[in-house]
């Protein structure tokens, strides 16, 4: 066997060109760093290698380079320990391992720089999940498809959940992404919150304001039978003679006069009150009950239950207010169940639209659960909303509108405890 050396600035360069004049044949005998790499000076590896004879005896390629570095070495072919390829895969191996031993350093000495490294590229990946999901929204609008993005999906399954009419729920959905700054959309939190705004803004309500000096209110409350007409007409004489800052004068007047059951029901909660009352038997008599309580601030007018669609009763209603020549304009509340749904509501409100509505008031909203019926009645008449009527108790079951109200009711349920 013959030894050979060869020298390089690395022991890659070495054995490159130990591969490049012996062959793949030859065995690595040694490696030796001759001279550390300095200020101007590279570093200096050299290698040994041993070469059977009878493959030196091959011709070498002409353009290969001549064997300046080679000179024989005393050294036995038992001390051989690996052919050339094999020390590549070694010094490869051993470029490998230095490298993961030094990752590791680097992680002992700045750990907090290698988590940051990972976290930002989480958070970069986060965003794209988002944007794909932004991106998914924006092709599918919901009147087109019912495949709503995470975000939403928590919102829309409420809003539908509660009763509301599928094409205003579309419609809102069309508003709240037409409108919805792109940040928002980041999760679901920040779309149920700009959600609700939305809403809130899409629901009329009607503050109460107190009669102006020397005024007068008169207020009448129409609807169907047995939504609760009476007993919110009571609840609102204890309101304005005695709950508020204020206490004001109140008169009553029934016109519900072919139900003796019924006028006596107003009859009591006056004679508790000691509030004065006047029934009203033709709708003549009716402007004269008006001046009879002309001492009064407020004046609360209880109809006779008409089914919506006894058209008779309701005209009687409308004739006493044709007849009205008093100086006092009447409010026409119109009172509706919670509890029906929407396209009921609607049919209803249809029927009792000719007395011309200044407001509705919807009861009962302790017996249901979804509330998107009431949305979805205001959002499609305008009429604004003056009170709400959340159980059988008088005076205290009775919530002054407000659309944060209504908008939390449509989301979360009615808890009546929560009431302050
Ligand atoms: N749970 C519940 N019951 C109510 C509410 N408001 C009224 N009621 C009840 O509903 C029933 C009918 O109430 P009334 O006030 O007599 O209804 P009305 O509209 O005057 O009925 P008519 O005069 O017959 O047309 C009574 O038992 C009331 O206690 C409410 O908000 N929640
Ligand atoms: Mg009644």
């Amino acid at each position: 066997m013959k030894i050979l050396t060869f020298s390089g600035s690395t022991p890659a360069e070495a054995l490159k060109k130990a591969q490049l004049e012996v062959g793949e044949d030859a065995m690595l005998i040694e490696t030796r760093e001759i001279q550390k790499k300095s200020l101007g000076k590279s570093a200096l590896y050299e290698i040994v290698v041993g070469v059977e004879e009878e493959f030196l005896s091959k011709p070498i390629p002409r353009n290969k380079e001549p064997l300046a570095q080679q000179r024989p070495l005393a050294q036995k072919s038992s001390d051989v320990l690996f052919n050339i390829s094999e020390a590549a895969k070694q010094i490869s191996k051993i470029a490998e391992v230095t490298e993961e031993e030094r990752v590791p350093k680097q992680a002992f000495q700045a750990p907090s720089e290698d988590l940051k490294r990972i976290k930002d590229e989480i958070e970069k990946l986060g965003d794209k999940v988002k944007i794909i999901q932004n991106m998914f929204w924006d092709e599918k609008s919901p009147k087109t498809s019912v495949a709503i993005p995470p975000e939403f999906a928590e919102i829309y399954r409420l809003a539908q959940q509660s009763g509301m009419n599928q094409d205003h729920l579309d419609e809102i959905m069309q508003l709240t992404l037409e409108h919805m700054p792109s940040k928002m959309r980041e999760n679901s939190e920040t779309v149920k919150r700009y959600f609700q705004v939305v809403l809130r803004k899409m629901i009329p309500v009607r503050m109460e304001t107190s009669p102006k000096m020397g005024g007068k209110k008169v207020v009448m409350l129409v609807g169907p039978t047995g939504v609760g007409k009476t007993t919110s007409i009571a609840k609102l004489a204890a309101r304005y003679s005695y709950l508020l800052e204020k206490k004001y004068k109140v008169g009553l007047v029934v016109l519900d006069t072919y139900r003796i059951g019924a006028v006596e029901q107003l009859m009591q909660y006056a004679r508790m009150m000691k509030l004065g009352i006047e029934t009203v038997v033709d709708p003549p008599e009716f402007s004269g009950a008006l001046n009879s309580l002309r001492y009064s601030d407020y004046i609360l007018i209880d109809t006779m239950g008409s089914s919506p669609y006894d058209k008779g009763k309701i005209e009687k209603i409308h004739e006493c207010l044709r007849s009205n020549d008093t100086d006092y304009s009447v409010d026409v509340v119109l009172v509706l169940p919670s509890s029906i749904k929407y396209e009921d509501l609607k049919a209803t409100y249809d029927n009792f639209a000719p007395l011309g509505i200044d407001t509705m008031m919807f009861t009962k909203l302790d017996e249901t659960r979804g509330f998107g019926n009431i949305f979805s009645l205001v959002y499609e008449t305008k009429i604004p909303i003056s009170y709400f009527s959340v159980g059988q108790e008088v005076p205290e079951d009775l919530v002054v509108s407000n659309s944060d109200f209504l908008v939390d009711c449509l989301l979360n349920g009615f808890r009546k405890g929560e009431l302050s």
